[in-house]
């Protein structure tokens, strides 16, 4: 592993940190922590254990009263220290257990600075355990990620994560990146056996420049498999938004209702009900999914109405998937508005074909729309199970249904990860031009550089900076 060349880097002592790391407001029980090399002797003084005669030892809990530095007690609850380096920010840590009640908390938390520790910023504990080596940038955000998961699969891809699914599958091109290189440098010391037309490379020697070639298009081949993981990461992370379109009185709201399990949106069999969009989030196989549902899409000369479906359109912009809703009942003018309605969209469509309950529901031909369709009765929940199954897969994707622990979750990943790509792309299209080596090492450097940024192996302050502001205190 190269060494870090961030300006933070390194075992340096660092002060010693404290905030409260379990939820703020009210609970049985809150838990505030310490890290930094003064977290034991602060502890000590602000944590006095019932069997006080018995020396402190690492990772034992003890029970005992919370009390500010010379001052009686206000609490009592149970302490732990965990020595560095095998905690989890690498230093020494200690965890205070107090009862969850704001005046306890505040009351430890200044007792905790009187006795010499400093208000942790957002993220500062994960960024002391990046900054000891503990963990990698990418796994950091996964640290964020888990805590902000919405359902048990984004949370179990976090964790993936956190546990080095994504960092392998970069080290391993990492590994090919090196073994070029070393290639590489070969050629720049023998360049007879880099002359195109050389043939095999002598055993030890230095690549042809054919399989040189070939090496830079595996590796492009590699971070084109990853990218294309980036839009269902994206959504597994930040939730699908889904925007429910049709023209009024198909049954919308119906639906978002009969998704989401409760009556969030009015119903009504007047034309025109719904004016504003509703969001809710909801689990759809395991995907956190922001439905919104919108006015019905008609020519209107009334303003707010004209708002609402401005807003609808808004909503379809934005969205990673549309659904087009039709009165199945209402004959071929409905299929053929909701043809030309899905041409005009951008994001995938699947066309719900509603009221199939109603005896002279139709279901429109697979040649009169161009998108998935699915017959459904919001009313009576026929073909709701189906229909679950469309919308998980579309915001899967092809790429994300295998293995949501190594997929690209954010736009940093994703930037990085192409800038990688084309890197090696420019390699190989220097090789097949027969530029020297030398001029091909920029381009496998600039390739190395992206995806250490994304390791977080070459980082700079505003970088950690940025990734951490986004956390929250106390993790
Ligand atoms: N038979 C039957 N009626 C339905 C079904 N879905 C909705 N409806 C009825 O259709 C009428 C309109 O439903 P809404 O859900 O309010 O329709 P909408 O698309 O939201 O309408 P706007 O908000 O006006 O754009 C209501 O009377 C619903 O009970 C269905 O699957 N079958
Ligand atoms: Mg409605």
């Amino acid at each position: 592993m190269p060494t870090r060349t961030g300006d933070e880097g390194g075992h340096v002592q660092r002060d010693t940190i404290v905030a409260l790391s379990s939820a703020p407001g009210k609970g049985a029980i809150a838990i505030v922590r310490l890290s930094g090399a003064r977290a034991a002797e602060i502890a000590g003084k602000i944590f006095h254990p019932n069997n006080a005669a018995a020396p402190p030892e690492n990772r034992k809990l003890r029970v005992g009263k919370f009390a500010a530095p010379g001052g009686r007690a206000f609490d009592e609850g149970m302490a732990v220290l965990m020595t560095g380096p095998d905690s989890f920010t690498g230093e020494d840590m200690a965890e205070l257990y107090c009862h969850g009640g704001p005046a306890v908390v505040q009351a430890l938390l200044s007792a905790a600075c009187d006795a010499g520790a400093r208000p942790a910023a957002p993220g500062e504990f994960t960024r002391r355990a990046f900054l000891e080596g503990k963990i990698d940038l990418v796994q950091c955000e996964s640290v964020a990620d888990l805590i902000s998961a919405e359902t048990a699969r984004a949370a179990r891809a976090a964790l993936g994560h956190l546990e080095g699914g994504l960092t392998k599958a970069l080290e391993a091109i990492w590994g090919k990146i090196i073994e070029v290189g070393a290639h590489l440098e070969a050629a720049i010391d023998f360049p007879d056996e880099f002359e195109p037309g050389a043939g095999p490379a002598p055993p030890g020697g230095p690549m042809g420049q054919s399989e040189l070639a070939g090496r830079f298009s595996v590796i492009a081949g590699d971070l084109a498999a990853l990218e294309k993981t980036y839009r269902s990461g994206r959504i597994l992370r930040e939730g699908g938004r889904v925007a429910i379109l049709g023209r009024p009185n198909a049954g919308k709201s119906t639906l978002l209702n009969y998704l989401l399990g409760t009556k969030r949106a009015i119903m009504s069999p007047i034309p025109g009900t719904t004016r504003d969009t509703v969001e809710e989030v909801c689990d759809i196989g395991g995907i956190p999914v922001r439905l919104i549902d919108t006015a019905g899409l008609r020519d209107t000369g009334d303003p707010v109405e004209l708002e609402g479906t401005d807003r609808a359109r808004r909503a379809a912009a934005s969205a990673d998937l549309c659904l087009v809703v039709i009165d199945a009942a209402a004959g071929p003018e409905e299929v053929e508005w909701a043809a030309r309605e899905i041409g005009g969209l951008d994001a995938p469509v699947i066309l719900a074909a509603n009221k199939m309950d109603l005896p002279r529901a139709n279901l429109p031909g697979e040649n009169e729309i161009p998108a998935r369709i699915c017959a459904i009765s919001a009313l009576t929940g026929e073909g709701m199970d189906r229909l679950r199954d469309l919308i998980a897969a579309s915001l899967s994707g092809e790429d994300g249904g295998g293995d949501d622990q190594r997929l690209l979750t954010r736009e940093r990943h994703r930037d990085l990860v192409v800038r990688c790509r084309k890197a090696a792309e420019n390699g190989r299209a220097a090789l097949e031009r027969g530029l020297s080596p030398e001029l091909i090492a920029v381009d496998l450097n600039e390739g190395q550089r992206a995806l250490s940024e994304l390791l977080g192996r070459d980082y700079g302050q505003d970088l950690l900076d940025k990734i951490f502001s986004t956390f929250c205190i106390g993790k």
